[in-house]
């Protein structure tokens, strides 16, 4: 079989690139792994900056998006009892981020991309990216226990940080940056009320708590909790017991609390590789890079990566110019180390660090006054939060 781009990788990435791909009449193949019901069955991010919900609609899949999801004008930082508000349109000119969930935008793509009629073959085993260091790239895969080769011009590479594309990469080619975070977060879905209408990120001796939400009627929150932590021990009224604890006590008395259906432990960590092309292969979004979700940027960073490549593909088929796949891997880096750097950043001062001494302490107290009494520094905040220009 022969197609002009192989996708590895049915997420957010892998599918938003196909879909720009088929509208364009480049011809492209997806494989994943897992299965479709694997793959939505998964809760991971919630907000969306501008440039991704404007990609959605480049790729004609933004109408449900622009129907479902909820527009936020601004956020709450809460520490020491009480709210600051960040007002995010009020700093930027008027710009919002939207809250819609990356499971709902993942089906949407995939609804679209079954209607185009662009083809997908999920749970392909052992997906293997080769000689893509030539002109001549090729990927293998198994199905039913037979082995398939499809000939390819470019493999995108949008499995995640777990895939195999970035593994295919000799090491002597690639570097790659990384820091661990002593900490988790244990995050939560349940059909409740969200306790406010905007998103609280709170700061508290106990441990950093977040509360955001799918839709009016069913919320998403989080708190932070210790590498070592185990699911088994987290009953949901333990879990609610915390979240209360962590919050100034206006928010603490409107919690409303229910079953939960969703409940896992994610590990925080930074990671970038470089650079982001290998010839005729390309890491996207998660392969390529990871940041703690304190920053609300993994999604969006891989929107932004599928941008660039977009259009360096573009260019190649339609002006036969090569200028911008040069530039895939810089480009697209100049804006992961900036949404690497507020996150860390973002983490850093939202978070209770085991091994923090009195002086760290104050430096936090102090960094989230300055946030709070300079529109400056506000300005900086919000400025990354709804996302830097592509
Ligand atoms: P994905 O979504 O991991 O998709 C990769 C796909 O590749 C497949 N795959 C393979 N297929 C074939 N062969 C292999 N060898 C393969 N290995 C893997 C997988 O099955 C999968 O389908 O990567 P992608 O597309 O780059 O998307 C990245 C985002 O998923 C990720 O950055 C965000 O979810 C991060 N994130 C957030 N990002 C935001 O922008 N805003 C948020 O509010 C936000 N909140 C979050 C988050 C991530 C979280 N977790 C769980 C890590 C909150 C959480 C808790
Ligand atoms: C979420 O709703 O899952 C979410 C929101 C904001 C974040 C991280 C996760 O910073």
């Amino acid at each position: 079989m022969r197609t002009q781009v192989v996708i590895i990788g049915s997420g957010p990435s892998g599918l938003l690139l196909g879909q720009l791909l088929t509208l364009a009449g480049i011809d492209n193949l997806i494989l994943d792994r897992a299965s479709k019901e694997h793959i939505l069955g998964r809760v991971r991010a919630g907000v969306l900056e501008e440039g991704t919900v404007r990609l959605m609609d480049e790729a004609h899949s933004g109408a449900r998006m622009h129907g479902e999801g909820l527009p936020h004008e601004g956020f709450s930082l809460a520490f020491d009892g009480r709210d600051h508000r960040i007002d995010l349109s009020g700093l930027t000119g008027g710009k919002r981020v939207l809250i819609y969930g990356q499971t709902e935008l993942t089906r949407d793509l995939m609804d679209h991309r079954q209607a185009a009629g662009a083809l997908s073959i999920y749970e392909a085993a052992n997906a293997t990216p080769c000689d893509f260091d030539s002109h001549a790239p090729y990927v293998t895969y198994e199905k039913d226990g037979v082995t398939h080769r499809i000939d390819c011009d470019f493999i995108a590479g949008c499995d995640g940080f777990h895939g195999v594309s970035r593994r295919s990469v000799p090491d002597r080619a690639i570097r790659a940056f990384e820091k661990i975070y002593p900490f988790g977060w244990l995050g939560i879905l349940a059909d409740v009320p969200p306790v406010d209408h905007e998103l609280v990120y709170a700061n508290h001796p106990r441990g950093f708590a977040l509360c955001s939400m799918r839709s009016l009627s069913r919320s998403r929150y989080y708190i932070q909790c210790s590498l070592d932590e185990k699911l088994d021990g987290w009953d949901d009224q333990r879990f609610w017991d915390e979240l209360r604890r962590r919050l100034p006590v206006h928010h603490a008395d409107r919690v409303v609390t229910g079953p939960s259906f969703e409940k896992s432990i994610a590990p925080l960590r930074s990671f970038v590789a470089e650079p982001m092309r290998f010839n005729r292969l390309f890491l996207v979004g998660d392969a390529a890079h990871i940041v703690p979700p304190t920053g609300a940027k993994g999604l969006n960073l891989a929107a932004s990566d599928v941008h660039y490549l977009f259009e360096g593909l573009l260019e190649h088929y339609q002006d036969r110019s090569n200028a911008s796949i040069d530039a895939y891997s810089a480009r697209a880096l100049a804006r992961v180390w900036k949404a690497v750097r507020f996150s860390w950043w973002m983490t850093t001062m939202m978070h209770r660090f085991p091994d923090t001494s009195d002086f760290d302490q104050k430096i936090q107290e102090a960094e989230l006054d300055y946030l709070t009494h300079s529109r400056a520094a506000a300005t900086a905040l919000a400025e990354n939060y709804v996302g830097l220009p592509f």
